[in-house]
This record gives structure tokens, sequence and C-alpha cells, in this order.
């Protein structure tokens, strides 16, 4: 089918304005935010209901034009911005959210809604959805099931997959799959839902989804905790886990991605002196401990590691001590476009990591700049490095870092994902029987390639595209 007659089915299953050609109106649903991931999409579409959505997957598949779905566009590793040719089937006005069900502590919410909407449901409700990072405003719900995110929480709640208790989605032949009922217990066949989670769009069109909410505890109080070494940092978390329950996110950052976000964001130091690392934390209020702010308070003064401490309660303390750590990916983008990774280590293996790393990145980039941080009680690192894109043209640098994760026992995509970026680095900890029980899992699924072709997995053929 020539592109005109399909751009003409599409308007008249959407909508004219809602198939969008024009390259000023294109532009933001073509490039990522970090500008390393663009294309030229046929058209983008902007379909308002899950009958919509798989009227489009139809026309499409019929077509043989491949599609990919977008939420919020705040991916990192290309999964959600088009190749050249490819439909963007944006779930933006799919952005309802409810009904929720404060018995069964179920939200639902469309594929479009974000993040900070579906927290503000949850919370008008006495809830919360467990799961947060820094783009909650406009990263989107579908988004996060696609990707099974990750993000601050997670060492408490979990990542995506175990924050959603059921998903709507839209197949690569239009069929419909729902399942959500709300039911907890549901072991009647594979678990579609499960499967969906993490496919990055290329399964399946995630619709709608059924947010497990969680009942929140109370944050008692924010710590930034300096100290020498991520060895250091880990014994202080050990430490606090062990005198209290309730720690609730714990993440990491160097001097210099601090000096980063001081700079950019113009925001006060927190200390008199630079120190080489920083422990962030939250403690909630599991324990019902009246003191527990006070116990902390000593329990850090009496640790040798530590150096200096910040440890506040009140909310607008508690968001500038976050800001130092959530604004360094726009801090290291504001410098530039860099080389980023996402990979999580064995925790024994953390601070190895991060000697050999400096190493590495030395032989193989030498004006690179690391900008290390993340959530260190999962051991995820996120290794932005600067002035490093060209020497990684070819993938060098990459395949250098990942190597080296691969030889510790680490994951080299810990939650942002394999789209195009990480799709070449698959069997570096991936075996072929994994590789052939992903590819039949695709070919199954969409044996035709219509979805996201090409992410994920490296593409065996890619279905022309017919005009
Ligand atoms: C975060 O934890 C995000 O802030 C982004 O996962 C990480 O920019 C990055 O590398
Ligand atoms: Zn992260």
């Amino acid at each position: 089918m020539p592109a005109v007659d399909l751009l003409a089915g599409l308007r008249e299953i959407v909508g004219d304005t809602h198939v969008v050609t024009d390259p000023d109106s294109v532009a933001p649903y073509a490039q990522d935010w970090t500008r390393r991931w663009h294309g030229k999409p046929l058209a983008v579409v902007r379909p308002a209901t899950v009958a919509q959505v798989s009227a489009v997957v139809r026309a499409c598949a019929a077509a043989g034009v491949p599609l990919v779905p977008q939420g919020g566009n705040t991916g990192l590793v290309g999964a959600g911005v088009p190749q050249d040719g490819e439909v963007v089937l944006s779930m933006a006005r799919l952005d309802s959210v409810g009904p929720l069900d404060p018995l069964g502590r179920t939200l639902m919410a469309g594929a479009g809604a974000t993040l900070a909407q579906a927290q503000r449901a949850a919370r008008s409700a006495g809830l919360d959805v467990g799961l947060d990072f820094s783009a909650r405003d406009t990263a989107t719900v579908g988004g996060i099931a696609a990707t099974n995110a990750g993000g601050e929480r997670v060492m408490r709640h979990g990542v995506a997959r175990f924050r959603i208790r059921g998903l709507e989605a839209v197949l690569a032949d239009g069929s419909v799959v729902r399942r959500m009922s709300g039911v907890s217990k549901d072991n009647t066949g594979y678990d579609l839902v499960q499967l969906l989670i993490g496919s990055e769009g290329t399964l399946g069109v995630i619709t709608a989804v059924q947010l497990d909410l969680i009942r929140p505890h109370k944050i008692v109080g924010t710590a930034l905790v300096a100290v020498r070494s991520v060895d250091d940092a880990l014994t202080v978390l050990h430490a606090v886990q062990h005198d209290f329950t309730g720690i609730e996110a714990a993440e990491f950052f160097h001097h210099d991605g601090l000096q980063l976000v001081l700079e950019h964001e113009r925001l006060a130091r927190p200390f008199d002196r630079p120190h080489p690392l920083y422990l962030l934390f939250d403690l909630a209020d599991d324990d019902g401990r009246p003191d527990a702010f006070e116990e902390l308070t000593e329990l850090l003064a009496g640790l040798d590691c530590v150096r200096d401490v910040c440890l506040v309660a009140t909310a607008a303390d508690r968001r500038r001590l976050w800001e130092l750590r959530e604004l360094q990916t726009e801090a290291v983008s504001a410098e530039g476009i860099p080389v980023k990774l996402d990979v999580a280590l064995p925790l024994n293996q953390l601070s190895l990591f991060e000697r050999r790393l400096a190493e590495v990145v030395r032989e193989v980039a030498r004006h690179a700049v690391p900008i290390l941080f993340g959530h260190i009680a999962e051991g995820n690192v996120h290794v932005n490095l600067l002035n490093a894109v060209e020497e990684d043209a070819d993938g060098a640098v990459t395949e250098a870092v990942l190597d080296l994760v691969a030889s510790l026992g680490g994951s080299i995509s810990a939650e942002h994902g394999i789209g195009l970026a990480n799709r070449r680095w698959l069997p570096l900890t991936r075996s072929s029987a994994d590789m052939s029980a992903m590819r039949a899992i695709k070919q199954a699924l969409d044996p035709e390639g219509i979805l996201s072709p090409g992410r994920m997995l490296p593409e065996p053929s890619r279905p022309a595209h017919k005009d």
C-alpha cells in the first residue's frame, strides 16, 4: 500500500489533526532528549482509545509499515524513538487516571498518564504508586511498564513489574489482551502481563496499566552523608539498615557530579568543603520510634567513615537534598551529549568496578570525563561519559565498559533497557539459548516484525517499506 493510502487510512481512524506529518510538529517525537537517538518517521499518530490503537496497528501491519509506541519520550536507549520510515504511535491521549480501588489497592491508568498524575491520584487516597524518579512529570505509565522502569524506590518496593497487577495491550495482529481483574492470585496460563512488561514495545503496545498500590510510611528524615568511597557508603548503609527497618531509597553520587549540578542549577553547596562521595537516603517511620531522627543522628555521628552529615526533616529541605541527586542527568546533558551506560554490579564488586572503570576509560577515551551516580542499594551505576561520543562512534568505549561489567558478574542494562543502544551487547550476558528463546517469542507474537523492529534484539530481517 502506498504511504499516502496508509496516511489517509490513519486519518480516518484517529481524525486529521492526530496524524502529524509536518516536520516542526514531528520533531519532538523524532528525537530523544539526550539528542543521541533520532529518525525521520513517516508520521506521528495519536490515538485516543484502545480501539483506535488496534485499528492503527492493523493498518500499519497491512501496509507493512513498522511502528514504534512512544510515551513521554524520556527513555535513554532509543527504544521509543522512530527509525526512518516508521510510524510513531504516541500514547499521550490515552491519559485517563482511575478508577482507584481502595480495598484491592489498585489504580487504573491509561498508558499516556504520567507517573506524577498516577502518584497524585494514589496519594489522594492515602496510598502510593511505590515508584518514583526524576522524570515523573513526563514519563508515562505505559512507558514505565514497557521498560520495566526502576528508579529511587526499588530497594523498598521493587521495579515496575512488582508494582503492576495487570495491563491491557494491543498485539501485532491488532488483537487486544486485557488482564485487569485485579485478582492478585492468578495462575491461569502464561503470564502475559509479566512478558509484556519490559518488552520495550517489541511484543505489544501497552494501552493501560493496573497499578498495585502501596501503603506509604511517613518519611522521618533524609540524610546526605559525605564519605570517602563507595565501600564507605555501603558500610554506612549497612549500619543504618541494621538499626532501622524503613530505609526507602539509597542513592550515591560523586563530587564531580555534584559540582556540575551546583554550577548548572545554581544551588547551594550542602557542605563547606568537598568530599569524594555522597550517600543520600530516606528513613521511613516503619518502627514507630518517636526519637528515630535523633537516634539516626547519633548513629551517623558514631561511624568512623562518615566525614560529614546533613540530616533534614521538612519537605522543603528534603527536596533540596534530593535535587542534588535528581538533577545530575540534566546537569550532565547541559555539558554535552554523554555516552550513557546503565549497569548494575554485585555490591561486593562495586568499588573494584569504579577503580577498574577509571583505568578502562583512560585507555579507550583519554579525554572522557566519567560522571557516576545511581541507586547504590541495587549496585546500579549510571555511567555517564562526557567527551567520549567520538571515541564511541564504533562502540569501542561502550564495549570496554560493558566487558568489565560482564567480567565482574554484573548486568549491562540495569533499568534503562536495551532499545537500540544496547542490543549489540546482549550476548555479553545472555547465552545463545537465551537469545534463541527471546527470538522465538518475538517471532511468535510479531512474525512480520511490525512492532519496534530492531530494538531489544538485533533484527534478522525487516519488512520493506512498501511505497
Ligand atoms: C536516574 O536515576 C535516571 O536519574 C537517569 O535513571 C540516569 O541519566 C542517567 O544516566
Ligand atoms: Zn536511575
